[in-house]
């Protein structure tokens, strides 16, 4: 038996996102009986190999793709029904049994045109003004959780009563009509178009619509094992993260208590998904930053090798350095259990290998992440170089199997995090992995 089984597990990004979570997650699932969503929304795009076939998920739970396993949408989650349905179909499509296995709360704010129009509008907005983007997804992520905690957000519950419905929507879109047509200069959503398509999504929605908080709570006591899957990473939670440079919700281990409805006592092991160097899709600061468009450059070299493009989006990501400085704050903001460093692969054939363990920042040496984008923008990164390694490790499965200074390179991120690494990933298929007792 290993550290992992047996426990419910929340498995989250440490760094900006996409550090493999769920592959991870599909992997996890072997010794699950239910998967979680907890933030977020199909903003996300979480990329998984099995057998060689390569599935995109948005919203639905990676513990889909094991036949039998239950999947759940919590209520921290926000939720957009038509491309909920559009990845079902997908899903169903390709042969993977999805309704009768997917539960929904009905406490889910949802995203409706007027949020993506909003998130859209304003990024414009400030592209015409010469002022940073945020570089979001465009998915009316943020605008969908201004209103949730606004107190005005039509939820998945208000999908079963029509006029309820009809008379939220009313008001939502008289305010939010007028931000987009007097301030942003868009054009208006229509109330009948909006309501309409809800209504005919309604239909198809409400069978998979639960309680999931009793769900979860009745899973957990029967003994079944659960899994939290986090989307994002902890450096784009809106409070921990490099803000505002952030997404709008709390992607930290704590939120998956609070995003699914169970108890913090419930959440028993918290693995932190960590890629082998770092990257960022968006704006805001980055301090290991390399330059990743250069031909010849590690950064370019970990941007081709390691094919990084938004699942979501099909952006760049930026590409750079190993920052265990920032892993430290990741460790400490989300109590993190163990580590599982993925795309170790990827770094195949580089000579050297920069290891970010401090900054300078305003004259001082400091060996941890500071708070908000502004502070961060001016840390200079402090480094320990380690030589490189030139044999592959992509599908190695057994820690000795990997060559020594790649050995050496996990050691010494384990050491200046101080958080020990359990698990490692080197590719993205299922089965080339190795866990570490
Ligand atoms: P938003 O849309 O309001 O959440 O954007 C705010 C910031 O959060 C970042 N963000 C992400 N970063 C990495 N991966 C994400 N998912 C997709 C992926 C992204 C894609 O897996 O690649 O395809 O572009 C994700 N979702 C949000 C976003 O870039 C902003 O910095
Ligand atoms: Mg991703």
């Amino acid at each position: 038996m290993n550290k992992l089984q047996g426990r419910n597990v929340v498995v989250v990004g440490t760094q900006w996102g996409d550090e493999g979570k769920g592959k991870l997650v599909d992997w996890l699932t072997e010794s699950a009986q239910g998967v979680v969503r907890f933030q977020g929304g199909h903003n996300a795009g979480h990329t998984l190999v099995i057998n060689g076939v390569k599935t995109a998920l948005h919203l639905i739970p990676s513990g889909i793709m094991r036949a039998g396993v239950k999947c759940y949408i919590g209520n921290g989650v926000v939720l957009s029904v038509p491309k909920l349905l559009e990845e079902i179909a997908g899903l169903e499509k390709a042969g993977v049994e999805v309704r009768s296995r997917l539960r929904v709360s009905e406490a889910c704010p949802l995203i409706l045109p007027y949020h993506v129009a909003l998130d859209v509008g304003r990024e414009a907005a400030k592209e015409k003004a010469g002022t940073a983007k945020i570089g979001t997804t465009g998915r009316g992520i943020g605008p969908a959780y201004e209103d949730k905690v606004a107190r005005r957000a039509l939820r998945v519950q208000d999908l079963k009563y029509p006029e309820r419905f009809a008379t939220k929507l009313r008001e939502n879109l008289a305010l939010h009509n007028e931000i987009l047509v007097n301030i942003l200069g868009a054009a208006p959503v229509d109330f009948d178009t909006t309501y309409n398509e809800a209504m005919a999504y309604a239909k198809e929605l409400l069978p998979m619509v639960a309680d999931v908080s009793r769900e979860l709570n009745d899973a957990h006591a029967a003994g079944a094992n659960l899994l939290f899957e986090g989307a994002q990473g902890t450096l784009l939670d809106v409070d921990h993260g490099t803000y505002p440079f952030v997404t709008s919700s709390n992607c930290v281990a704590g939120n998956a208590a609070a995003g699914s409805g169970v108890g913090p006592g419930m959440l028993h092991y918290i693995l932190g998904i960590t890629k082998a160097y770092c990257t960022r899709v968006g704006g805001g600061p980055f301090p290991t930053e390399l330059d990743w468009e250069t031909p010849g450059t590690p950064g370019y070299h970990m941007s081709t090798v390691g094919a990084e493009k938004g699942v979501t989006t099909g952006r760049s990501r930026r590409c750079g350095w190993f920052d265990a400085a920032l892993l430290k704050r990741s460790a400490q903001v989300n109590g993190l259990s163990g580590l599982c460093i993925t795309k170790l692969d990827v770094l195949d054939g580089l000579k050297e290998l920069w290891l970010c363990t401090g900054y300078e920042l305003d004259g001082e040496t400091i060996d941890i992440l500071p708070m908000g984008a502004d502070e961060i923008a001016r840390c200079k990164p402090i480094y320990e170089v380690i030589p490189g390694w030139t044999e592959t490790t992509v599908g190695v499965t057994e820690m000795d199997k990997l060559p020594a200074t790649a050995r050496y390179y996990l050691d010494r991120i384990a050491r200046v995090t101080g958080v020990p690494v359990h698990v490692v990933s080197t590719s993205p298929d299922r089965d080339h992995t190795i866990l570490l007792h």
